[in-house]
């Protein structure tokens, strides 16, 4: 049985490389909506549907936990989708907060992400939760994914909108920098530039594969077979970019793509 993987696109392959490179044996089946991306300027409530239909498509699959490899679904949809389904479902809030709270050493912490992450305030709630005393300080970069959407990472042009979306949260007191966006590990090159080594920056990708292999581990749920799975890929709009994208990202983990 696959470990199910979903995104609004391409961010998710950022969780996707995590889990292949610390569980190489786990089948993984993605499914990115590039067709409708991005979902960060959308009404929770058209997420929420929208969430719900690829669960519905990787159902079929019959997977044995879903990923919701998207902040702004995860923001918004996980509940709804704990509700709908009997196997595990894992968002990608609850690791990055807990990571950061793990890391800071100041308590105060920034967060980027989408407008619908920033919006529903989700990390400032998981992380006072964890740590009321906590300061967090939010920006919404909506440049960014669409950006990586593309596959246009590496220019120059993308670290100059990296530069312009980061100009205020460079001011703030943070020693953090949660990486609320499954795109954003794609930029983590030109974050890092700009935030300076000062500031730890925080994937919420390694760390929800970390929660990937703890909950597979503590219900027994580890592949038995010690062949290397063969991967499957959707992508609701055209192929060549979003294959293009996977193919680069993964090449380490995948060496030819079906
Ligand atoms: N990758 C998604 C996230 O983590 O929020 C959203 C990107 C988008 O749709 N703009």
């Amino acid at each position: 049985q696959a470990i199910a993987v979903l995104d609004s696109g391409v961010g998710g392959l950022t969780v996707v490389k995590e889990v292949m490179r610390q569980l190489p044996h786990e089948k993984v089946i993605y499914f990115g909506d590039t067709a409708r991306s991005p979902y960060g300027p959308r009404p929770p409530i058209e997420v929420r549907h929208f969430t719900r239909q690829i669960v519905d498509y990787l159902l079929q699959f019959n997977p044995k936990m879903i990923v919701i490899a998207c902040n702004t679904a995860t923001a918004v949809a996980i509940e709804d989708i704990r509700a709908r389904v009997s196997i595990p479902v894992v968002g990608v809030i609850s690791p990055g907060a807990r990571a950061a709270i793990k890391m800071t050493r100041s308590g105060m912490i920034g967060v980027i992400g989408t407008d619908g992450t920033i919006r529903s305030q989700a990390y400032e709630s998981a992380l006072k939760q964890i740590s009321p005393d906590i300061q967090v300080y939010s920006e919404a970069c909506p440049l960014l994914a669409p950006f990586v959407e593309r596959g246009l990472f590496s220019t120059e042009s993308a670290h100059t909108i990296v530069e312009q979306s980061l100009n205020s949260l460079k001011e703030k007191p943070i020693d953090c920098l949660i990486l609320g966006c499954t795109h954003y590990p794609f930029l983590m090159d030109s974050i890092s530039r700009v935030m300076g080594p000062e500031v730890n920056l925080i994937s919420s990708a390694e760390e929800t594969a970390r929660d990937i292999s703890t909950i597979l581990s503590q219900r027994g749920m580890q592949s038995q077979s010690y062949e290397m799975p063969i991967h499957q890929f959707f992508c609701s709009g055209a192929p060549p970019v979003f294959r293009q994208i996977a193919e680069s990202w993964l090449k380490e983990y995948i060496p030819f793509m079906p």
